[in-house]
């Protein structure tokens, strides 16, 4: 088998091959600054993927952790397992120690991905009805996780309570896009949602959530959006030319 050539070095530190939009690159980053891991971030184009990417990830997916093994590279994927190895190996650990508790994370990580996929959804439909159902879906899995933190949550403000965990850091992307979303089309996905509202607000405001992304990640995230043909593609750009100031 061909070596893959790689157009940069991988020494001590992990590489994380990144996108600039992807909600799964945000996860590792989170957790990445959480432990304070120094580590190097090469983004890379999706819709034009590097060859040297492609003979790497098995997937053709972002994130892609590069971790160097003596003279070898080992390519991690996959956002959850990417966690998971740097929970193992880097302190402080963002799992909780026992068994049970951690499976229970693990899952809701899970959860967090179903999430994910169904907010995709949102911005893919292509007609109002289309929207209103992925908003239908989306409200049922807040609901259920409304229950859970009222369940678990104990003392809030994260998801397991007083300690912020790898929970936290996969579902933090995923209430990033209704700072773009919410502005232009009031999903009604949070409303009577208290602890959601609470987990959302904490988490925007932590830092390693907010250094996740550039400052322009909403333009661009925006701007992904509306060269979909998309219904809430369209309801950005009627927002923000009536937002415009009249000539
Ligand atoms: N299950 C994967 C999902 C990763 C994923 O879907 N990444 C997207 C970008 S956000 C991607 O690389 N898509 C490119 C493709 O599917 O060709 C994870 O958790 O890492």
């Amino acid at each position: 088998m061909s070596r893959t050539i790689l157009p940069f070095a991988v020494g001590d530190e992990p590489v994380l091959v990144s996108h600039v939009l992807c909600p799964y690159v945000q996860r590792a980053l989170i957790v990445l600054a959480e432990k304070g891991v120094a580590h190097r971030r090469i983004d890379v184009d999706l819709a034009d993927k590097p060859t040297w990417f492609s003979a790497l990830s098995p997937l053709g997916k972002t994130p892609m952790l590069l971790q160097r093994d003596g003279a070898a590279i080992v390519p991690l994927f996959e956002s959850a397992v990417i966690c998971d190895y740097l929970d193992e190996t880097h302190a402080p650990a963002l799992h909780p120690a026992a068994p049970l508790a951690r499976a229970r994370h693990r899952a809701w990580v899970e959860f967090g991905s179903a999430v994910l996929q169904q907010i995709g959804q949102l911005y893919g439909a292509r007609d109002r009805a289309g929207f209103d159902a992925a908003c239908q879906g989306l409200r049922q899995r807040c609901e259920t996780l409304e229950r859970e933190l009222a369940a678990h949550g104990g003392s809030a403000p994260w998801f397991g309570g007083a300690a912020f965990s790898i929970v936290d850091a996969a579902f933090a992307p995923a209430w990033r896009y209704f700072e773009v979303i919410e502005p232009a089309a009031a999903t009604g996905i949070f409303d009577g949602l208290p602890r959601l509202a609470a987990w959302r607000a904490a988490l925007a405001a932590r830092a390693s959530v907010r250094a996740a992304v550039a400052p322009d990640y909403a333009e661009r995230l925006r701007e992904f959006i509306v060269q979909r043909d998309s219904w809430l593609g369209r309801r950005l750009v009627e927002t923000t030319l009536s937002a415009a100031p009249s000539p």
